[in-house]
């Protein structure tokens, strides 16, 4: 961090900038000098401190200068417009937090910017015309956030629920009155048309007050464990309705923490009083493209880890919102829909089935709604980057299905990935319902430059249409469940998933000047964990399921190659390292396939295992598929890797998966997450919740989920010769010392066991989808005015933007052309 002379970092960039200019000017001038010397262009951190250090030859002035004012800009700088002769910094000194700055290289004059003036800067390199169109479009979100509270420190992001029990604990602290909208929450809350926790007598703080009190003392004569029909007359005369508990201590308990919001608040009860409150029953779940299904769709395209998180979501929050509805003294059934597209040609999975009860749930179902069109019902997959032209007609048709289903309205809506959480933001604002979206990954981030360049890639990905509608569900959503931080705002020196939506501009089309903000109190973290009956540790010998071993023993080391697998390990006393994704270029399997290529040292010592796709390209309909699958051949041929490698087609049995990891655990090998980018990554935990000494991106969810060398490795995708060499250091350092490899698995489980489970996931979600529900009511007005934008923003914008996308034919597909 730069020592900085004069600078502090309370300043703003801008206002100690030209002083620093000054103390360094002969550096400065010829740094920038540089930058404009090859014209228009835009720089990225590194090209920028390289560049500068090229321009400074002694070394000593180097450090200083690194040291100083300019190294800290330019280390904090994300990116950097080139005009000549200006050049502009989007500086992000901390995450969420950004400041644009202009430098004009020949005078050194710096003026404040605001990300609209940046963004169009930025633009004036790819499209002069539309940058400097008065009339382009520029959407500001953020110019409704009026009066929304906003968290202050980038530390606390993520903490939405827990910094809005403390603001509403503030406020009714403050201002008494601010409790009434709490009480004519309570008054309307009901099931089915059944009051629930109190009714019209209880119309005003003051009676409810009174009214808690008598209910203590009376509550306190009862036996702990007292039903509550027992007492539920007396209860009912002073106007208190069912919802409050099971029995005397449960109802004493609420009542207490209600009593305490209401009379000198504090976070902890409010958050309390909220998590006890029944206003979830019925939940629906959107997760439309894919193959979504139990059995037999896991590896195929688009078909992966959302399929196995909204399963194991679903088991874990049936489970948890029964306990709590007994806990409240209720005997309502809750219902959970996830609700996916029916695919007619469903390749011998159940995808064309219309209703599906979820295994080990007992009123949860997979609902399935066809994608129609003019011509009829689509019969095919489509591609997820395909999927915009189905959604709004698919969201009518679910919508008046779901009705169906509960005879009335869910109480929460979630949405999954750019095209559920659309179809969940149509429908909840349609019927006033709150929302929480889940990104699973944000698109945009995962492909450089992917804004600015958007007409380049828009006829293969349709970018437009994804980033337009992702930025809508944002802003529509009452909150946003993300498995990490950093999938929010990042790290110190990468921006987030959702901070990258933040100001962005897509040329010719849109300049979003604030997407959304990163402090606004609807982000929350719930991490998901892995299904612990089916992903446990290889030690726990009883538990193995060795019906398998036979099939694992054939499918790691028969000397054949069959449908299921090519290439095989001639030295099988050699620990496996093992991956498996679905063959996309971001999961980088055939990188790892590379480095191992590559690296002899590490050849010696292990051999690869890795689970991934098909062998044969016309197999595949996946454009990126079909061409990860030749790299893999190729790769396999130039590094002569028969012998040494494993290569399973996708496997889509989850026990035998989990068994499978454990067998590498057997072998003492570990398992390798190599993707280019990962936003959480279920693989790592399923694989550490087995015991498996894991290697994962440092890019990413599972920088999040490790601590580098204490409970699995960081590995760097860009660097593999670094990444190869450190899993070759750790199989050096196991074969010397056993112990090594299992201190690494031993705590690899413990730090699952702490902050990855189902079981605080559900908890976490439950409490968000209450909280929420109020929170929305007390923000009303505001909420109605921005929905009114969106729905101008969508009307106007998004749905032409669909029409750009082709609907296939209704012939059964054959592999695309490359578009
Ligand atoms: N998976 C599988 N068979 C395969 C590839 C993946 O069963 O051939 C499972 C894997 O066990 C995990 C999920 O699919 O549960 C992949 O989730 P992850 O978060 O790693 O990646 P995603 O595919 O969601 O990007
Ligand atoms: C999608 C991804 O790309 C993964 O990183 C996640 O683990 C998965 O969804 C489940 O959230």
């Amino acid at each position: 961090m730069a020592s900085g002379s004069s600078f502090k970092l309370s300043d703003s960039i801008a206002a100690s900038m030209p002083e620093a200019l000054r103390q360094s000017q002969y550096y400065m001038k010829r740094c920038f000098t540089t930058y404009v010397s090859k014209g228009r262009r835009l720089m990225k951190r590194q090209q920028l401190m390289d560049e500068m250090e090229k321009t400074i030859e002694d070394k000593l002035e180097k450090t200083q200068v690194l040291e100083d004012f300019l190294g800290y800009i330019l280390s904090s700088t994300q990116e950097a417009a080139v005009v000549p002769p200006c050049i502009a910094f989007a500086v992000r000194p901390n995450p969420g937090s950004w400041e644009f700055v202009k430098v004009n290289a020949d005078d050194l004059g710096v003026d404040a910017i605001t990300s609209s003036e940046y963004l169009k800067f930025k633009e004036t390199i790819f499209d002069e015309k539309w940058a400097t169109d008065e009339n382009a479009l520029e959407v500001d979100f953020g110019a409704l956030d009026f009066s929304m509270p906003q968290l202050s420190l980038s530390s606390s992001i993520g903490n939405g629920a827990n910094f809005i029990s403390k603001f509403m604990a503030y406020k009714i602290r403050k201002h008494a009155k601010s409790a009434n909208p709490l009480v004519d929450y309570l008054i309307a809350l009901n099931h089915q048309g059944e009051n629930l926790m109190i009714n019209e007598t209880l119309n005003t703080v003051e009676k409810l007050q009174t009214a808690l009190i008598l209910a203590d003392v009376f509550l306190s004569s009862n036996p702990k464990d007292a039903p509550y029909q027992n007492f539920e007359q007396r209860l009912a005369e002073w106007g208190f309705e069912k919802g409050w508990g099971d029995t005397a201590e449960t109802v004493k308990e609420t009542m207490r923490s209600l009593s305490e919001v209401l009379q000198a608040p504090d976070p902890l009860n409010m958050e309390k009083f909220f998590s006890r409150l029944p206003t979830i029953f019925d939940v629906v779940i959107f997760s439309p493209h894919g193959y979504f299904g139990q059995a037999d769709v896991l590896g195929l395209p688009d078909t992966g880890g959302q399929v196995v998180y909204i399963l194991d979501q679903v088991r874990a929050l049936e489970e948890e919102l029964l306990l709590r509805i007994k806990k409240q003294g209720l005997y309502i059934k809750p219902q959970i829909l996830v609700v996916t597209r029916l695919i007619p040609d469903a390749r011998g999975t159940k995808c064309n089935q219309e209703l599906e009860p979820i295994l080990d749930t007992k009123h949860s179902h997979i609902l399935r709604v066809p994608f129609r069109t003019e011509k009829g019902v689509l019969r095919q997959w489509v591609s997820r980057f395909d999927i915009y032209p189905y959604l709004e007609r698919f969201t009518q048709d679910a919508t008046a299905k779901i009705l169906d289903h509960f005879e009335g309205k869910p109480d929460l809506i979630i949405g999954n990935y750019t095209d559920g959480n659309l179809v969940a933001s149509l429908m909840a604002s349609k019927l006033g319902i709150t929302q929480g979206t889940i990104a699973h990954a944000l698109e945009k981030t995962k492909y450089e430059d992917s804004d600015i360049k958007w007409k380049e890639l828009d006829a293969k990905y349709h970018f437009s249409c994804q980033f337009t509608a992702d930025v809508i569900s944002m802003n529509t959503t009452d909150f946003i469940i993300t498995s990490t931080y950093q999938e929010i705002a990042g790290s110190k020196d990468r921006p987030g998933q959702y901070e990258s939506h933040a100001a962005f501009t897509l040329p010719g089309l849109c300049r979003i000047v604030s997407g959304i903000n990163v402090f606004d109190p609807k982000f929350n973290i719930a991490a998901p964990g892995a299904d612990q009956s089916v992903y446990f540790p290889y030690a726990q010998k009883q538990k193995r399921l060795t019906s398998f071993h036979s099939a694992i023993e054939e499918l790691l080391y028969s000397k054949e190659d069959n449908d299921e697998h090519i290439g095989f390990l001639e030295d099988r006393k050699k620990p496996i390292i093992f991956s498996m994704a679905r063959l996309d270029i971001v999961k980088n399997i055939t990188g790892l396939t590379e480095w191992f290529g590559k690296n002899k040292r590490l050849r010696n010592l292990v051999n690869l295992v890795v689970v991934a796709g098909f062998f044969d390209p016309s197999k595949s309909k996946d454009r990126e598929e079909i061409a990860e699958i030749k790299k893999m051949h190729s790769l396999i041929d130039k590094y002569q890797l028969k012998g040494q490698i494993r290569w399973i087609a996708a496997q889509t049995d989850r026990f035998r998966n989990a068994e499978l990891y454990r067998c590498i655990a057997d072998t003492k090998g570990a398992f390798v997450q190599p993707a280019l980018y990962e936003a959480f990554g279920l693989t790592v935990i399923e694989a550490m919740n087995c015991g498996l000494p894991t290697f994962a991106t440092n890019q990413g969810g599972p920088a999040e989920i490790i601590v580098d060398g204490v409970s699995g490795f960081h590995i760097d995708p860009n660097n593999g010769d670094e990444s190869s060499n450190k899993i070759a250091d750790f199989f050096e350092k196991c074969k010397e010392d056993v112990e090594n490899w299992r201190k690494i698995s031993i705590a690899g489980l413990q730090r699952i066991y702490e902050c990855y489970t189902w079981k605080i996931y559900a908890n976490k979600l439950l409490n968000m989808g209450s909280i929420y529900s109020f929170w929305k009511q007390l923000n009303k007005e505001q909420k109605q005015a921005k929905q009114r934008y969106l729905q101008m923003f969508y009307n106007l914008q998004f749905r032409n933007l669909v029409k750009n996308v082709p609907i296939p034919s209704d012939e059964p597909q054959q592999p695309p052309a490359p578009k």
